[in-house]
């Protein structure tokens, strides 16, 4: 098989490049090495970018989310009993949009069916050849056949495990990572959410998170030690330490059910430069991780695909300026998006070896951040996302 653009990782950033370059008349196809219900299963990413928002539309596949998304103009953020708000249509004139990556992912996947695109399923053994020359190749096994694919250029958005980014020689790959001492415990409960905006709370027992998903679903995340095992939180001692850790109105407002959903994530930070090698270019997850306090990691991938889906138009107009500088430019907005999600970390999470002094560098940060309003508009301008 020849395509013009293999795509590695069916995802939402492998799936909306796809999209994209579908639309702009450029052929793709898809290798993932999962099922699609189980791709549609992971419960992941919440709140879109602006920029996201658009994107999605110009790929065809915002109707859904214009419907059933919940615009959002701010979000509050809480010690127990000093909750404040920051607003971000008032500081930054943008907004974020509450629409699940699943339902994301879902939408991509009816699009890149009805146009009748090439997304293969369970392929097996995903291997990148020869991505330094000018004649890469893709080769897979799928129903105990191997195949192969020949291409122009690799997409490289398999995620953090996958084989795209372990294919650059450790000579010419940068690495650098910051693992944080704890996780997020993340649940699903299908009861109305808490807050009609979400609530990012830091307390003394750890981080508790209030999110959502529609008007009857409700995400919620606890700070735990890495070392918890999910079996051991029963629903009801989920409920109880959420109660402690968010502010009182809201501990005794909230509708707790069964869970429906559970599980424990280790917090990263993770970059991986450069992010072009040869004919591959490495995007979303696959070159970055961001821990989730910053709502940014579905939104860097979304950026990365709109640098390399310009660069891939233009190429193929014949101007390979957007190729060369690829990497450059994705990295400059990773890197500060990475600066984002690590403050948001820092400042509302409970670090155990943490010493008295920076206790209270923690404590100042947050208290500032209340009161100064270029410090709200500061926050405000990097959650709504940065510019292209
Ligand atoms: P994905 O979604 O990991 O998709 C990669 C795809 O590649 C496939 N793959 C392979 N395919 C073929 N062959 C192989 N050998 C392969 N190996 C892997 C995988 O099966 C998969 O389908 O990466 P992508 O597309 O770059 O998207 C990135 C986002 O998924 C991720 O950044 C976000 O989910 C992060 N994230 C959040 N981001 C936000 O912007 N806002 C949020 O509110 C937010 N909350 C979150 C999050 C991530 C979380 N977890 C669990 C990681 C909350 C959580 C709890
Ligand atoms: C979510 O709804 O899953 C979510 C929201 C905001 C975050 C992280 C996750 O910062």
């Amino acid at each position: 098989m020849r395509t013009q653009v293999a795509i590695i990782g069916g995802g939402p950033s492998g799936l909306l490049l796809s999209q994209l370059l579908h639309k702009a008349g450029i052929d793709t196809v898809v290798l993932e090495r999962r099922s699609r219900d189980y791709v549609l299963s992971r419960v992941r990413a919440g709140v879109l970018e602006w920029g996201t928002v658009e994107m999605l539309r110009e790929a065809g596949v915002g109707a859904r989310m214009d419907a059933e998304g919940f615009p959002h103009d701010g979000t509050y953020l809480a010690t127990r009993n000093q909750g404040f708000r920051i607003d971000f249509q008032e500081r930054t004139g943008k907004k974020v949009m509450v629409y699940g990556q699943t339902e994301v992912t879902r939408d991509l996947y009816d699009a890149r069916e009805a146009a009748d695109g090439k997304v293969i399923h369970e392929a097996e053994g995903v291997t990148l050849h020869d991505a330094k020359s000018d004649a890469p190749f893709v080769t897979y096994m799928k129903d105990g056949t191997e195949h192969r694919i020949d291409c122009d250029y690799i997409a490289g958005c398999d995620g953090y495990h996958g084989p795209s980014r372990q294919s650059i020689p450790s000579t010419v790959l940068r690495e650098f990572e910051r693992v944080y001492p704890f996780g997020w415990l993340g649940v699903l409960s299908e009861t109305p959410p808490v807050s009609e905006e979400l609530i990012y709370a830091q307390h003394t027992r750890g981080f508790a998170l209030c999110s959502m998903r529609n008007a009857n679903l409700s995400r919620y995340y606890l700070q735990v030690p890495l070392s918890d095992k999910i079996d051991a939180w029963s629903d009801a001692a989920f409920w109880d330490e959420l109660k402690r850790r968010i502010p009182e109105d809201a501990a005794d407002s909230i509708i707790t059910d069964k869970l429906i959903e559970k599980s424990i994530a280790p917090l990263r930070s993770y970059v991986a430069e450069p992010m072009t090698w040869g004919r591959l270019f490495l995007v979303g997850d696959a070159a970055h991780i961001v821990p989730p306090t910053g709502a940014k990691g579905l939104n860097l991938a979304v950026s990365d695909v709109h640098y390399l889906y310009h660069a891939l138009v233009q190429h193929y107009a014949g101007d390979d300026e957007g190729i060369a500088t690829y990497s450059d430019k994705a990295l400059a907005r990773v890197w500060k998006s990475e600066r984002f999600s690590w403050s948001m970390t820092t400042m509302l999470h409970n670090f155990p070896e943490r010493s008295a002094f920076e206790q209270k560098m923690q404590e100042a940060e947050l208290d500032y951040l209340r009161m100064s309003d270029a410090a709200q508009t500061a926050l405000a301008e990097n959650y709504v996302g940065l510019p292209y």
